[in-house]
């Protein structure tokens, strides 16, 4: 199985003022955002995430700062960077997802399917893999 993790550059629309991107919901990005969250101040070696989401599609963007992300499929293993403002990083449904090495300086902005809920979380690996064998 391949990994279908997207990478999206976002356009640019800034002037001899400085930059700005904007995103636009199915344009942009392949789904309606319900929801937009944002991480920054994680402290030097935290660690995030460690879990999966059973319909929940995101789109990450590291506004400032960089950090990276590691996508698991359950087969095969991926570590993507994020460093760019105006590039946005897919984390689909079904991918076991931990987000490292943050910038002191990071804002991890997250564009989101749908609203919160816990109940979409799959937090332990062994669940995780249970959920992906039984699809
Ligand atoms: C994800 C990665 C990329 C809420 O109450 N509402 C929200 O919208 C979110 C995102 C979280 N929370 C609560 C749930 C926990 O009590 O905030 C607390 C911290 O969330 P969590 O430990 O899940 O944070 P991360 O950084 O491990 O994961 C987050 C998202 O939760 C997750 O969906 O894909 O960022």
């Amino acid at each position: 199985m391949t990994m279908d993790i997207k990478t999206f550059t976002f356009p640019l629309r800034g002037d001899d003022r400085g930059a700005l991107v904007a995103v636009e919901q199915l344009k942009d990005i392949p789904f309606e955002i319900k929801r937009i969250y944002y991480i920054y101040g994680t402290r030097s070696g935290v660690r995030r995430g460690f879990h999966a989401h059973k319909t929940l599609d995101q789109v990450l963007v590291c506004v400032n700062g960089f950090c990276k992300v590691l996508m698991d499929d359950g087969e095969e293993k991926k570590t993507f960077i994020l460093d760019k403002p105006y590039e946005g990083l897919s984390v689909p449904r079904h991918i076991w997802h931990e987000m490292f090495d943050f910038s002191q300086d990071a804002v991890l902005l997250v564009l989101a399917s749908d609203l919160y809920c816990e109940d979409d979380y799959l937090r332990s690996y062994e669940q995780f893999l249970t959920f992906i064998k039984g699809k």
